[in-house]
């Protein structure tokens, strides 16, 4: 059906989402940050010059970066990169450039959308309809299998309100218990590891650090595409730094390093532990550190003694010059710093491998002092805020559900029965797919993800949405993978025309503005799930949850006392002024009300210049395990390392947004294609730009060749924007995290027709 010409349906007047509806299409942002000016915009046709400005930061990547929202008759005609932000200082990638165009595609939702049993086909209603068939179908499943056969799953790129009421709303008003997000895909690991090793989830850098290392280390991290503000971050450092870089493939940013280990996939955690050792032969430790605000190391200085450079090189396929100088970098290093990204945290053992970095950070007491630090890169705008507040595996405000102490703060926060709080965490995705498969889960409600093409082994996902009773799909558009398999589709607004808060990689919490509004009748996040709520006959129970910046309040409350304290942020405009605020922002102990200038929380904080952890002693925790096998190792049949991730700086994901741009279409290459390298296109009689096949056990791809170094031989990549990348993938699942491992599985590569 065409959704786009179909006419709002009317709304019904005795319902409460015609509030929200008011609310909708009532006015756009009024925060207007300056009145324009200082553009040097020169001459441009009327129709084109802003009336005003205002802030907002991107809704895209986890740098967060702050872009001008340029505004007539208060709508965004226009954006660029803001000057006065901290984090990226007159800087955007294509991304931000182009953040309003996939806000006009044709293909938006506009009006839920209901499919027909008879004809299968969508069709059009109301709200008001699309509410009772939300709630009778999810209760009608309720009522047949059990409370907890409802799930969902959601995402890091809504806003921080949006993600707490809808964990908050599923867990204590809706009676469900299993609910992830993509977020598992992503940050997991990181997640896992800084908690076990931390005590908390806590990325203790800023972005200044970048720029204040003499040596930085790149783990499975390709920022030139995948940040590339923070990649201008480090090129604006001044020391002229040692950039060590530690990825199979020779990417953008391993081509600019000044030492490329090109290791063999999955070999991290034997190489790292192998550095380890090395650094501990030489004597290149902080005792001091080590001593005052660790535990553990001495077991773990016996358990890696075995990891010789011989055995670290042998595993890693790196040669022995190369090893020792990454060592030498490392001990001679007067500020490290260690940074990572998906090459670490999607693979079998995972969470021991962003460990073995902790560890590496603490040992030489690079942490807590500029430049240095164990440091995720986080993925998705708001993949924080989801490990904060989604209310998913962790319970809000970083808090477990296992905790009698924590339930009881957070129903205290939100003025409810703590009985209400669930007593254990929820399945993560992987075992939520399982119950499906199992018939533990019917109905599923999916948000702002786009599972069908992102999560692995792609081909059983679909294969097992099928056994669904009920799929509803809240996205922007009507025509992504999932969407076009679900039985209801809520059509959501997106960035830029919604309010809300999302919290960036080095903790700073900035603000999305509605300057914008959304078409048809699709709406806020925030307020779909107010009108759930309000079906569902929860209204009384989030009635303080009446608007995002109320919703701001509560999570404050939720976040006092915590290592993610933010009780020191008065509201929305205090998050302005500041140019976004990192947590933690406690109530300040000093009356900071007549200062004339807000600047405090804008000053670069970095955690752990005390050296408290956040473990019950205080001290970090040094963490291993002997390195495993891989799940799906090559062999005969199938002898090539499949690697998958981000493929250019203007392809995000599963390509539902950037594709809608023409300016970022031109950009990348608009078919799908496989990195493969010359010594193993020669065997085969692969041609430059010729077809081939790349098939794994569980599915065959067409794509074209690009023959290139960046890999080596016995290796292809696979960029995962393009259609059926997830089709090969094989489900394997680091145990701590349980974040799949997307980048290893075993594939064969041939010319098409000859697979
Ligand atoms: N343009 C663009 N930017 C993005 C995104 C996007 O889709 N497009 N997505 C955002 C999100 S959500 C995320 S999570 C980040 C991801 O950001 P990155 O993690 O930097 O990106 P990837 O390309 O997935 O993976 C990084 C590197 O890991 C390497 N790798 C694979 N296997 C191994 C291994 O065994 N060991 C090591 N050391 N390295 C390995 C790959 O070769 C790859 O170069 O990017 C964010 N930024
Ligand atoms: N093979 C392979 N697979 C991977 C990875 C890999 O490296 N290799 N990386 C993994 C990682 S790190 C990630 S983060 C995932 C990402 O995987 P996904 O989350 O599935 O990817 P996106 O394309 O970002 O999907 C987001 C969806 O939300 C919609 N959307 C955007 N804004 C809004 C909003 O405000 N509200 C609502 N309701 N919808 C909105 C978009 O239209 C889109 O359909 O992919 C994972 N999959
Ligand atoms: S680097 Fe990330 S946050 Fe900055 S403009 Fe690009 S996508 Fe947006
Ligand atoms: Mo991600």
């Amino acid at each position: 059906m065409n959704s786009d010409s179909s006419q709002p349906p009317p709304v019904p007047a005795d319902r409460p989402e015609n509030t929200l509806f008011r609310q909708w299409s009532g006015p756009l942002t009024s925060d207007l940050v300056r009145t324009p000016g200082a553009f040097g915009l020169g001459q441009v046709p009327a129709r084109l010059k802003p009336d005003a400005v205002t802030t907002a930061v991107c809704g895209y990547c986890s740098t967060g970066c702050g872009l001008n929202i340029h505004l007539k008759n208060g709508e965004a005609i226009n954006v660029s990169a803001d000057p006065n932000y901290p984090v990226n200082l007159g800087m955007a990638c294509p991304k931000g450039w182009e953040v309003l165009t996939p806000l006009d595609s044709p293909d938006r939702a506009t009006t839920p959308l209901l499919r027909n049993p008879t004809t299968g086909r969508m069709e059009p209603v109301s709200w008001s309809v699309a509410m009772d068939i939300f709630v009778t179908r999810m209760r009608g499943v309720q009522e047949r299998h059990g409370l907890h056969s409802i799930a969902y799953l959601s995402t890091g790129q809504i806003c921080t309100e949006e993600m707490a009421l809808l964990g908050a709303l599923f867990k204590f008003g809706m009676g469900g218990l299993h609910g992830d997000s993509n977020t598992r895909q992503c940050m997991a690991t990181a997640h896992v590891a800084y908690k076990q090793s931390f005590g908390f989830d806590a990325p203790p850098y800023s972005y200044a650090d970048f720029e204040e290392s003499d040596v930085l280390v790149f783990v499975g991290a390709n920022p030139c595409i995948a940040h590339p503000i923070l990649w201008q971050r480090v090129l604006r450092n001044p020391h002229h730094p040692e950039i060590i870089v530690l990825d199979p493939r020779r990417t953008e940013t391993a081509v600019n390093a000044t030492l490329h280990l090109a290791l063999a996939p999955k070999s991290d955690l034997t190489l790292l532990y192998g550095i380890a050792a090395a650094l501990i032969s030489r004597g290149a430790l902080d005792r001091s550190f080590i001593e005052a605000h660790t535990e553990g190391f001495e077991a773990f200085a016996t358990f890696v003694a075995e990891f010789t450079p011989e055995r670290a090189c042998a595993a890693a396929r790196i040669t022995r010059a190369d090893f020792d100088r990454c060592v030498e970098l490392i001990a001679r290093g007067r500020r490290v710093s260690f940074w990572w990204t998906m090459g670490v945290n999607q693979g079998h053992e995972s969470t021991r491998t962003a460990q073995a970095l902790i560890n590496l950070a603490l040992m030489t007491g690079n942490i807590g002092r500029p430049g240095t630090g164990a440091n995720s890169i986080t993925g998705q705008c708001n993949a924080m805020g989801s490990r904060l507040y989604a209310n998913a595996t962790s319970l809000l405000g970083g808090r477990d559900f296992v905790d009698a102490n924590h339930r009881q703060q957070v129903a205290t926060a939100l003025n409810m029965d703590p009985a209400l709080v669930p007593d254990r965490p929820s399945w993560a995705y992987d075992q939520i797919i399982d119950g499906i498969e199992s018939g533990a889960i019917r109905g599923l409600w999916v948000i702002a993800t786009n599972s069908s093409h992102s999560w692995i082994d792609g081909g059983r996902f679909d294969r097992l949405l099928d056994k669904l009773d009920f799929l509803v799909v809240q996205d922007l558009y009507h025509t992504t993978d999932t969407a076009k398999r679900a039985d209801l589709i809520l059509p959501a607004a997106g960035w830029g025309e919604k309010e809300g808060t999302l919290i960036n990689s080095e903790r700073r919490i900035g603000r999305v503005k509605k300057v914008r509004r959304a078409p048809g009748v699709a709406l806020s996040d925030f307020a779909i799930f107010q009108l759930i709520a309000a079906a569902w006959g929860r209204g009384p129970q989030f009635a303080e949850w009446s608007s995002p910046e109320a919703a701001f309040q509560i999570l404050k409350r939720l976040s006092a006392g915590q290592p993610c304290d933010i009780t020191g942020i008065q509201d929305y405009q205090h998050i302005d002024r500041c140019g976004g605020i990192q947590w933690p922002w406690k109530t300040p102990t000093v009356d900071t009300s007549t200062r004339t200038t807000p600047s405090d929380p804008a000053v670069e904080r970095r955690l752990f210049e005390d050296g408290q952890f956040h473990t019950p002693n205080g001290r970090a925790r040094f963490l291993y395990d002997p390195p495993r096998p891989v799940a799906e190792p090559t062999d005969d049949a199938y002898p090539f390392v499949l690697l998958t991730g981000r493929g250019s700086s203007a392809q995000w994901h599963t390509n539902t947004r950037t594709a809608k741009s023409a300016i970022l279409r031109k950009l990348y290459p608009t078919e799908a294609y496989v990195e493969v390298h010359p010594d193993d296109a020669r065997r085969l009689g692969i041609q430059a730009h010729g077809k081939v096949s790349v098939t794994s056990r569980r599915g065959t791809l067409e794509v074209n060749a690009f023959i290139t170094r960046t890999v080596q031989p016995g290796q292809v990549f696979l960029p995962m924007h393009y259609d059926g990348v997830n089709r090969l993938t094989a489900g394997s699942f680091d145990p701590h995290s349980r974040q799949p491992s997307y980048k290893f599985c075993a594939v064969r590569i041939a010319p098409a027709g000859r697979s």
